[in-house]
């Protein structure tokens, strides 16, 4: 046989056993024998390249690496879905619906929460994969989706079309990779879309390779296709992969009873789900229904409720903050919740544990307040057993041993000891954070190695590291590079702005827009040292309590020597005015939900920023603006509850080219 048919044979052989795999769930060849197939494909592409082709299974193991994203604008628009949060708002859809179109029913899937993927095929080749973007221009990810393994690279019938549907991570993987991560001190995934999406928008496909994506097709762009059950089973008859758990319900009823089931099977699935989608059955109906702008108005997605888990209550336990606060901590069984594994919840503090009547070893339900942090809902008590034991409030620091203290009409316990270890390394931890001196590679467990050691006791002590080189290549865990990594980047970090050092010193009450605005005034170190109570005051921007802090700390002679010998030391102790340029952002506060295709958040962060505007975490009444990314989270929602003015993309783009 020669190479041509050879490797025709082996295309075959291993693109039926992924499509078993990978689609049916049915293995039909060891693993092994797979490898071995594989490789015998790669070593043959390799010998006569010419002979390789975009659909060959070796395309799967990823390589190519793009330098930068194309557009790709969609034949027909991608649309979003209207959201409804509770069951009147069904039933409302449901009579808009059925005041035009009587005999609709409707098709009901899961709404995977992952992000939106178009795939198109010519003469039976997957040619373009491309992200939804704004719905009109996406972005070319076809490298990365080549390496999902359920995604055929061939159809059998050599067909033309486009099908539509969902990338996601399933849960193991993301948990699988967040423990990497973390191993590798690497940034956190905040859930399985997060990490979905942060794996397609990689230009070098090995990465996406690695990262175990999947995807589910749900749209079936068809003229000939008359119901949207009969697309999923085309698609499925094709070699795509779908949902099974969808349902065709004849009523709204029907609806709402398959929504209830679901909602109780949603833990127990491999990936996340954040809601049901809801579409008429009946396609020719559609065009009688019609759609706005951005939903078509024959479907909806109902979006579940944030999601509530029991697990147990293990242990309460202490953490002491650097400014001394002792909080305690609910540490759990790990539970799943909405789309993230966690096993710890701040508890605040005494009173708050009271008010809601917790013993250690009670069940308890947990949730995501406002989707990120965790929280404790409420103990269960019918399940209270007898091992169960009341909280009690310690009284002595669990890190040094000194008397707790609470102050009247405080909440909190301080521990007031100056020089007690749990204190000092949270300074020194705030220090090097990324929002305050941002030293790379100084991170939580670095910090705490070091300041066990010995290396690091104070601020400065960090900046005379340097000087202990030799000692620092014999600690357990480190090496050449490490070492020099890590010198680099506190030399690197002396040349930060004033701001950043003035927020890191932790100065009570003074956050890094107080630091900002306190720099901006007074100009240089000298300028803060010198800056009086009266004319902190009269910036108007900084209230009493800041001011009488601040200039509290800059009298003090241990402070003032600390700020000396940083000075000696080389750190930048003047503030760079960065020229503000006035435009339509100037002032505004903005906050971003959802991924933007055009650049990361910390970039858009930069931009607002220099624009003399601010970009905060969460959506209040004082929001300005939220800039809407693809697969936007509740900050979306509740934007439009609060009728904040919403900005796609393009627009955010186009002001700020103004
Ligand atoms: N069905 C998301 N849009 C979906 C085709 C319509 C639609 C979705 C869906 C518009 C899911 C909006 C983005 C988009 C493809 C447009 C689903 C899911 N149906 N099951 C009705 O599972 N997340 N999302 N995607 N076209």
């Amino acid at each position: 046989m020669d190479a041509v048919d050879r490797i025709q044979v082996l295309k075959e052989q291993l693109n039926k056993a992924s499509e078993a795999y990978y689609v049916y769930d049915n293995p039909i060849m060891e693993d092994y024998e797979y490898d071995k197939l594989m490789n015998e494909l790669i070593d043959l592409e390799e010998k006569y390249p010419q002979l390789k082709t975009p659909d060959s299974p070796t395309n799967r193991i990823g390589g190519e690496v793009l330098t930068k994203f194309v557009k790709v604008k969609h034949d027909q628009k991608m649309m979003s879905l209207a959201d409804a949060f509770s069951y009147d708002e069904l039933r409302e859809f449901d009579q808009r619906v059925k005041s035009v179109a009587p005999n609709a029913t409707y098709l009901c899937e899961l709404k995977i929460d992952g992000l939106s993927v178009s795939l198109k095929y010519e003469n039976g080749l997957l040619v373009q994969a491309a992200t939804r973007g704004n719905g009109s221009i996406g972005e070319n990810i076809t490298h990365n989706v080549k390496t999902i393994k359920s995604v055929p690279l061939r159809l059998k019938n050599n067909e033309t079309l486009e099908v539509r549907g969902e990338i996601f991570m399933p849960k193991k993987s993301f948990i699988a990779l967040n423990l990497e991560r973390e191993e590798n001190e690497e940034e956190l995934f905040a859930n399985c879309r997060n990490a979905a999406a942060g794996s397609v928008r990689q230009l070098d496909s090995r990465i996406a390779a690695k990262r175990n994506l999947d995807v589910f097709l749900y749209y079936y762009l068809n003229p000939d296709v008359l119901t949207q059950e009969e697309a999923l089973i085309d698609m499925k008859n094709l070699g795509f992969k779908v949902n099974p758990l969808y349902r065709h319900c004849m009523n709204v009823e029907e609806v709402i009873d398959y929504i209830q089931q679901m909602g109780e099977k949603r833990q127990s699935l491999e990936y996340d789900i954040d809601g049901i989608v809801i579409k008429v059955n009946e396609i020719p109906l559609h065009n009688v229904i019609g759609e706005t702008v951005k939903y078509p108005k024959w479907a909806i997605a109902y979006k579940f409720p944030p999601e509530e888990v029991s697990t147990e209550l293990l242990d309460i336990t202490f953490q002491v903050g650097r400014s001394g606060v002792i909080t305690p901590v609910a540490n759990f069984k790990p539970v799943f919740v909405q789309g993230s594994l966690i096993s710890k919840a701040t508890l605040h503090n005494e009173d708050y544990i009271r008010t809601k009547d917790i013993h250690i070893h009670d069940k308890v339900i947990i949730r995501k307040a406002g989707d990120v942090i965790p929280e404790v809902v409420r103990p269960i008590i019918d399940k209270r057993g007898s091992n169960c034991i009341p909280f009690k409030m310690i009284e002595l620091c669990p890190s040094c041993g000194s008397r707790l203290v609470r102050r009247p009409m405080e909440a909190d316990y301080y521990c007031l000891n100056p020089n007690c270890e749990e204190k000092i390394i949270n300074k020194l931890i705030h220090f090097a954070s990324k929002p305050a001196y941002d030293i790379d590679s100084l991170g939580d467990k670095v910090v705490r190695q070091l300041y066990q050691a010995s290396f690091i006791k104070n601020i400065v002590d960090i900046f005379k590291l340097k000087n202990h080189y030799e000692e620092l290549l014999v600690m357990p865990g480190w090496g050449q590079k490490s070492v020099e990594n890590l010198l680099n980047a506190i030399e690197e970090s002396k040349k930060n702005n004033l701001d950043k050092l003035i927020f890191g010193l932790g100065i009570r009450h003074c956050g890094s827009k107080i630091a900002r605005i306190l720099c901006r005034n007074f100009k240089n170190i000298e300028g803060l040292k010198n800056a009086t109570y009266e004319q902190i005051i009269t910036i108007g921007d900084i209230g009493d309590a800041i001011a009488k802090e601040f200039v509290l700390f800059m009298q003090d002679s241990a402070n003032i020597n600390m700020l000396d010998e940083l000075s000696s030391l080389g750190l930048n102790m003047q503030y760079q005015f960065d020229e503000i340029k006035v435009n339509y952002f100037t002032n505004k506060k903005c906050v971003l939900t959802g991924t933007l295709m055009s650049m990361g958040r910390s970039e858009a962060k930069k931009i607002i920023e220099g624009f003399g505007g601010s970009l905060s975490e969460s959506v209040s009444k004082k929001t300005d603006i939220l800039i809407l990314g693809e697969n936007p989270g509740s900050k979306y929602d509740k934007a439009k509850k609060l009728g904040i003015y919403i900005m796609q993309e393009d627009e955010f783009l186009d002001k700020i080219k103004e």
